[in-house]
């Protein structure tokens, strides 16, 4: 399987994140990117370094004001005499009371552009960001030239990453991104997202469109980061009424709830008619991240990746998040171990 990954996706290097009353170290460090390299390794899997396809496939999903955001955020905050790294700590009443936010100051487009505290943008965060989209660009490309398989290691993650809006770790839409692209040869596109949280992001930007369907399985959000969407009744808008799947679940859900659930994503994909499907992949919802509320075990996934496999349908697995190494390493090492 082509894999891709380019080691400037390291230079994003968040030193924290804030969560609940206190800055504490950022989960989605560059040290993540290890494990997940071991696992490929032992699984007989080499990445290669992404094309640079340059901003149009970024700027296929995102807004250029943010896009431009992202980007000199960090230049911008140092001759604004701001310490650190960009963190937001003002928010507009509501984001779509402001009018034009180009021109606003860098901390006011800070609670614009972000919608939590857990996406401190640093001097690399923009090329991190890049390389990653990059990534998946790439593998995207590859299934484009022929591959019926292709992974991006994706770090920083995507899922969360709205049209216009970084939040949960995630600047750029990665899974979207690669969609967009897969959408240039292929009719209908669906997302899978097992990572555990909800991929909000995912959702907002294809929620009122017919031609991908957004399809994830996540911890109910009633108690579970990103909170404001993820239930099950969100079934799209518009055109896109239909094209949008969640299924949320509750904490301790085990191995069969949990590859039952990505089953029912698999299913809807097919009566959607997907000719092409993206994996969001994260492998946080295993029992030993510390994020999880579920006890989910690495045999999950292999489980999984049979299923994907079964769908006989071009392929693109896009890295989500996975926080604990022992576990995203074993987690991705079982996956791989499905597809063989
Ligand atoms: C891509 C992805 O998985 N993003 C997840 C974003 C979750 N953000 C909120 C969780 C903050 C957790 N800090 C945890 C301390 C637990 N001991
Ligand atoms: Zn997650």
């Amino acid at each position: 399987m082509k894999a891709f990954y380019s080691d400037r996706q390291m230079r994003h290097r968040p030193t924290r994140s804030f969560y609940r009353g206190r800055f504490t170290a950022a989960h989605e460090n560059p040290e993540r990117v290890a494990c997940l390299q071991r696992a490929l390794e032992r699984a007989g899997c080499v990445t290669s370094e992404p094309k640079d396809a340059g901003l149009a496939p970024i700027l296929a999903v995102h807004d250029s004001g943010y896009v431009e955001f992202v980007r000199d955020a960090w230049m911008r905050w140092r001759v604004d005499g701001a310490h650190g790294e960009v963190i937001p700590n003002v928010f507009p009443p509501s984001r779509e009371s402001v009018g034009d936010r180009t021109g606003l100051p860098v901390l006011a487009q800070a609670g614009v552009y972000m919608g939590d505290l857990s996406c401190p943008i640093g001097e690399g965060t923009f090329e991190g960001a890049y390389w990653s989209a990059q990534a998946a660009v790439s593998a995207a490309d590859a299934v484009l030239a022929g591959e019926a398989l292709a992974l991006a290691v994706c770090r920083p993650p995507g899922h969360h990453a709205q049209r216009d809006r970084a939040s949960g770790y995630c600047f750029f839409n990665n899974a979207a991104i690669a969609a967009t692209r897969l959408r240039e040869r292929f009719e209908r596109v669906a997302i899978v997202d097992f990572d555990m949280h909800h991929g909000d992001g995912t959702q907002a930007i294809f929620y009122t469109r017919a031609d991908v369907l957004t399809a994830s399985t996540h911890a109910d959000p009633r108690d579970t980061f990103p909170f404001y969407s993820g239930a099950a009744d969100e079934g799209g808008a518009g055109a896109g009424l239909g094209a949008n799947f969640n299924i949320p679940l509750p904490a301790g859900a085990d191995d069969d709830t949990f590859v039952a659930a990505v089953a029912a994503l698999f299913e809807r994909a097919s009566t959607f008619g997907a000719q092409a499907l993206v994996i969001a992949a994260g492998w946080d919802a295993h029992g030993d991240d510390p994020l999880s509320p579920f006890d989910i075990t690495s045999a999950a996934y292999t489980r999984i990746a049979r299923l994907m496999r079964a769908q006989s349908l071009p392929t693109v697995i896009v890295q989500e998040g996975g926080y604990h190494h022992g576990a995203i390493e074993d987690a991705l090492l079982g996956f791989l171990g499905g597809l063989a």
